[in-house]
C-alpha cells in the first residue's frame, strides 16, 4: 500500500463495507475505541480522517492534530461534537437521503405492530395457544381513524408522510419552520401538535435542541387513545415519563426504536405489555446499510481528492471547496 495515501483512523466498531472500501482506498488505522490515550503520538498526528459511528468529542478532536475530515455513519451525527470540529475546519459529513425509505418503512412496520399486536399475536401462535385457547384477542387499537404528528417533517418525516397518506392517514406537524411545500396543518408548539392528534411520530435529530423534548406533560396533551412512536433519537423522550404514562395508561402505547442510553433498555420498558420495542433497526438492512458505507467512503475520497465533501453537515458547509 503507498504510503501517500491519507491515513483513515477507524475507531470503534464500525461497519465491514466502511472498513473493507477505507482498508483497500485508504491507509486505515484501528483502535478499540475513540480514546487518543489508545495511539501514540506519532499515530495520532498520521491521522487526517475519522470514519465512524461513536463519539467524537471536542477532547477527541483537539487530540489529532493533522484531522481535516470525520465522517459520520449515519445521517444523524449528535454523538459529533460538529460545532468544534467546524470551529478547528474539520470536515463533518453524514449520510442523508440514502436511508429515509427503509426508515420510513420500519416506522410504519412499528407503528403497525404497535396498534395491532402483531409481535404478540406471533408469539401466541408460536406458543401453541391458537390451538389450546382458542383466537388471539381483538386489539383495542387500529390505525383506522388516527390522525398523526409527525415531531421533525425533515427528510425522513416526510417520507413516513407519504406512507402514512396512502393509508389515509390525516397528517399534521411540528418542525421550528414551517415548510412551504406541504399542506399539512403545522403546530408552533409540540404540545399543540400532541393535543391535536392521537398519534405522535417523533424522527427529529437528537442533541441538546430536542433533549427530553417529549415530556409527561406532551403525553398527556397525546391522550388516553394516544400512541408514541419514537424513531429519531432516544435523548428526545424523557423515558421515565413515559414509562410512567404507559404504566398508569394516561397514554394507549409507544412504539420505540430508539433509547437514551443503548443498548440498555430500561427493565419497565421491556416489561410493559403496552410498549413495542426494536433494537435500533430502522435503517439496518444489507443494502441501505451499505448504500450508508459507500456515501461515508465517498465522502472521504471527494474530500481527499478535491477538498469537496458530498454531504457536509449544515455546520460544515462553508468548509467545502467553492466550484
Ligand atoms: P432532517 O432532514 O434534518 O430533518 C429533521 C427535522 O426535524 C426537520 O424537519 C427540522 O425542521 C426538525 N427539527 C430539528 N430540530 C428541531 C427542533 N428543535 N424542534 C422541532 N423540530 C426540529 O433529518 P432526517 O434525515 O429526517 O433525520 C432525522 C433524524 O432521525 C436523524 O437526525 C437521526 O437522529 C434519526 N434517525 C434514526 C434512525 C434509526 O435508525 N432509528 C435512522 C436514521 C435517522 P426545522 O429545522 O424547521 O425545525
Ligand atoms: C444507524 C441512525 O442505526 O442514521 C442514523 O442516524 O440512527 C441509523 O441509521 C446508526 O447510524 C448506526 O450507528
Amino acid at each position: 500500500m503507498s504510503s501517500a495515501r491519507p491515513v483513515i483512523l477507524l475507531p470503534g466498531r464500525i461497519n465491514p463495507h466502511v472498513r473493507e472500501r477505507v482498508e483497500t482506498e485508504f491507509e486505515a488505522v484501528s483502535i478499540a475505541s475513540a480514546d487518543a490515550a489508545l495511539m501514540d503520538a506519532q499515530t495520532l498526528s498520521r491521522v487526517q480522517g475519522v470514519a465512524a459511528m461513536t463519539t467524537i468529542s471536542a477532547e477527541f478532536i483537539d487530540a489529532l492534530p493533522n484531522l481535516t475530515i470525520i465522517a459520520n455513519f449515519g445521517v444523524g451525527y449528535d454523538a459529533v461534537d460538529a460545532a468544534h470540529a467546524a470551529s478547528r475546519s474539520v470536515m463533518v459529513t453524514n449520510t442523508p437521503d440514502v436511508l429515509s425509505d427503509e426508515v420510513a418503512d420500519t416506522t410504519i412496520g412499528l407503528l403497525i405492530n404497535t396498534l395491532r399486536e402483531l409481535p404478540r399475536a406471533e408469539a401466541y401462535l408460536r406458543a401453541g395457544r391458537w390451538a389450546s385457547e382458542g383466537t388471539y384477542p381483538l386489539t383495542p387499537l387500529t390505525l383506522r381513524g388516527r390522525t398523526a404528528g409527525i415531531f421533525g417533517l425533515g427528510r425522513i418525516g416526510l417520507a413516513i408522510a407519504r406512507r402514512l397518506q396512502a393509508f389515509d392517514v390525516a397528517i399534521h406537524y411540528h418542525t421550528r419552520n414551517k415548510r412551504s411545500d406541504v399542506d399539512y396543518p403545522w403546530h408552533e408548539t409540540l404540545t399543540d401538535l400532541a393535543a391535536a392528534v392521537d398519534t405522535l411520530i417523533v424522527v427529529v435529530p437528537g442533541g441538546a435542541a430536542t433533549d427530553k423534548a417529549v415530556n409527561g406533560g406532551i403525553l398527556d396533551a397525546l391522550g388516553r387513545e394516544g400512541v408514541l412512536i419514537s424513531v429519531g433519537r432516544g435523548s428526545t423522550i424523557d423515558e421515565e415519563a413515559l414509562i410512567k404514562a404507559l404504566e398508569e395508561r394516561r397514554i394507549a402505547a409507544a412504539g420505540l426504536d430508539v433509547y437514551a442510553h443503548e443498548p440498555h433498555v430500561p427493565q419497565a420498558l421491556i416489561d410493559l405489555p403496552n410498549a413495542c420495542l426494536l433494537p435500533h433497526v430502522a435503517s439496518a438492512s444489507v443494502s441501505t446499510r451499505n448504500a450508508m458505507a459507500n456515501l461515508v467512503v465517498d465522502n472521504l475520497a471527494a474530500w481527499f481528492d478535491s477538498r469537496a465533501a458530498i454531504t457536509p453537515v449544515p455546520e460544515c458547509a462553508g468548509l467545502n471547496a467553492k466550484a
